[in-house]
């Protein structure tokens, strides 16, 4: 099956390629969480929401396997690097209290999956401390255990946990399908950025297609 792409079509194997959905959690997307109490505009992030919408009721139609992540530390923060814990000098930090429960800790409203998207029974849910899905999680012993070679990529944000997440993934030997407008940053301009970088030099990391070109094949 090929899908329209760039740097050039990709070539999907539904029998070896997961759907992995980055991130879509309420503190990072619903109005009144962590990512709105930061400054950003939680706007720029909800476009995401229907095309996902979309491909995940068809993907799950024909069956295939869908992963979610979700960014977030353990309730006493043991895994939280003091460089991220940190970072940023906000004055509100991981594992305080949030609008929507204690901020990016496992457990919490805040940290859960959007309803629009919410994982159902089966679909393997990956938490992890860090950007890239790969790091300090079991996602690779679960894709190898299935036989998965390509990863069909969404979420947020595009230039922060999909684009180290890809980057995790190439390195492992997983090829890539970024979905664009099934991404999202609080910044445009880093979403096309962190697209652009993906396809660039005739596909460095991988491939670029909309919703609407996955969903013609899979349909
Ligand atoms: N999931 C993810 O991208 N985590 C972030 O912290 N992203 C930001 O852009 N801040």
């Amino acid at each position: 099956m090929l899908v329209e792409a760039e740097p050039y079509d990709f070539s999907l194997r539904l029998s070896a390629a997961a759907l992995l959905i980055i991130d879509m959690q309420r503190d990072f997307l619903e109005p009144g969480g962590f990512g709105e109490m930061l400054g950003n505009d939680v706007s720029q992030l909800r476009r995401a929401i229907g095309p996902n919408q979309a491909l995940l009721s068809a993907w799950r139609r024909i069956g295939g396997l869908v992963i979610h992540t979700r960014e977030g530390h353990r309730p006493d923060l043991a895994d939280l690097p003091p460089t991220k814990y940190r970072r940023g000098r906000g004055e509100t930090r991981i594992g305080d209290p949030g609008p929507m429960g204690r901020i990016l800790v496992r457990g919490e409203p805040g940290h859960d999956i959007i309803p629009e998207l919410y994982p159902a029974a089966g679909e393997p849910v990956v938490d992890k401390p860090g950007k890239g899905a790969f790091h300090a999680t079991d996602l690779h012993a679960i894709l190898q255990n299935r036989g998965i070679a390509q990863l069909v990529v969404t979420g947020v944000t595009t230039e922060v946990c999909v684009n180290t997440t890809v980057r995790e993934a190439n390195d492992r030997g997983y090829d890539c399908l970024v979905v664009a407008d099934c991404c999202a940053s609080y910044f445009p301009e880093f979403h096309d950025a962190g697209l652009r970088m993906i396809k660039a030099q005739g596909g460095i990391f991988g491939w670029v297609a909309s919703s609407g070109a996955v969903l013609q094949v899979i349909k």
